[in-house]
C-alpha cells in the first residue's frame, strides 16, 4: 500500500498550538460519485421571485445561518451579521423602503444598457416577496470590528468573506428544500436604519426565504459550459 504523506513544516506559534485535523475519508470512487451528485443538486437551484406564505420552522433558518457561519474568512474574523426578519410589520417597512429606492432606480438611475441586461429576468420595482416570504435574511458586512475597549479593529477581505459565507447560506437554503433570491435593493443603507445596525455594519445582500408560490416560473437561462469557465494548465 502506498501511503501518501507529506510532512509540512510551517511556523506554528507555540502560543497558539494547533489540533489534529479529522479528515472524513472516502474512496476516489465515492469522491467522483459525490462530486457528480452535488453538481446535479446545485444545478437544480434557481433564484426565485415568487414566494408562498407557507411557514418555515425557525430551527431550519437557524441551521442555515449556522452553515453560513462555517465559511472561511479573512484572518478568521467572521465579519458577518445575519439579521433574520419574520415580523410582518418590519417586513412591510422594508418592502416600502426597498420599493421606493427600486422605483427610482428603474425609472431614473439605471441605464438602458442595464435595463436591457435585466429584461429576460422580468423584474421591476415591485417587490411583494419582501412581505410574502416568511423570512428575510439581511447579511451585514462588518467593515471593521470593535474591541472590548471600544477601539476599532481592522477587518481583512470582508467582501470576499461575505461572498463565500452568503454562498454557503444559499447552498444551505437549497439543501433544506427552500428557495431564495439574492436581492440587492440599491442603495441599501435604509436596511441599516430600519434594523438599527451599528455604524460598522454595511448591508451586503437581502435574501427572502421560503417556499416557491405554486405557479412559480423562472427565466429560461443557460449556464456557461465548463470550457467557458475553466482553463486548465497541465
Ligand atoms: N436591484 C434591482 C435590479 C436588479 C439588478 C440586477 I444586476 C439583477 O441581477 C437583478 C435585479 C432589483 O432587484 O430588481
Amino acid at each position: 500500500m502506498i501511503v501518501h504523506t507529506i510532512i509540512v513544516t510551517s511556523k506554528i506559534p507555540p502560543e497558539y498550538p494547533h489540533i489534529p485535523f479529522k479528515h472524513v475519508k472516502i474512496t476516489p470512487e465515492q469522491s467522483l460519485t459525490k462530486s457528480k451528485e452535488f453538481l446535479d443538486f446545485m444545478g437544480r437551484r434557481r433564484s426565485i421571485r415568487f414566494f408562498s406564505d407557507r411557514p418555515v420552522e425557525f430551527e431550519i433558518i437557524k441551521n442555515i445561518v449556522r452553515t453560513a457561519g462555517t465559511a472561511p474568512s479573512g484572518a478568521h474574523q467572521q465579519p458577518w451579521t445575519y439579521v433574520v426578519v419574520s415580523d410582518p410589520e418590519l417586513k412591510k417597512q422594508i418592502r416600502i423602503a426597498a420599493e421606493k429606492e427600486e422605483k427610482f432606480s428603474y425609472e431614473e438611475r439605471m441605464t438602458d444598457e442595464w435595463l436591457q441586461a435585466l429584461a429576460r429576468l422580468g423584474t421591476d420595482w415591485r417587490k411583494p416577496f419582501l412581505e410574502t416570504a416568511p423570512y428575510l435574511i439581511i447579511a451585514f458586512r462588518q467593515r471593521y470590528g470593535i474591541n472590548d475597549d471600544g477601539s476599532k479593529r481592522t477587518h481583512y477581505y470582508t467582501s470576499e468573506s461575505m461572498g463565500i459565507s452568503v454562498g454557503f447560506l444559499i447552498s444551505a437554503i437549497h439543501n433544506s428544500g427552500l428557495v431564495t433570491l439574492t436581492h440587492t435593493p440599491s442603495p441599501m443603507n435604509f436596511l441599516r436604519k430600519i434594523l438599527k445596525r451599528p455604524e460598522n455594519e454595511a448591508p451586503f445582500v437581502l435574501l427572502p426565504i421560503g417556499y416557491p408560490a405554486s405557479d412559480t416560473t423562472v427565466p429560461d437561462l443557460q449556464r456557461k459550459a465548463l470550457n467557458n469557465i475553466m482553463i486548465h494548465f497541465s
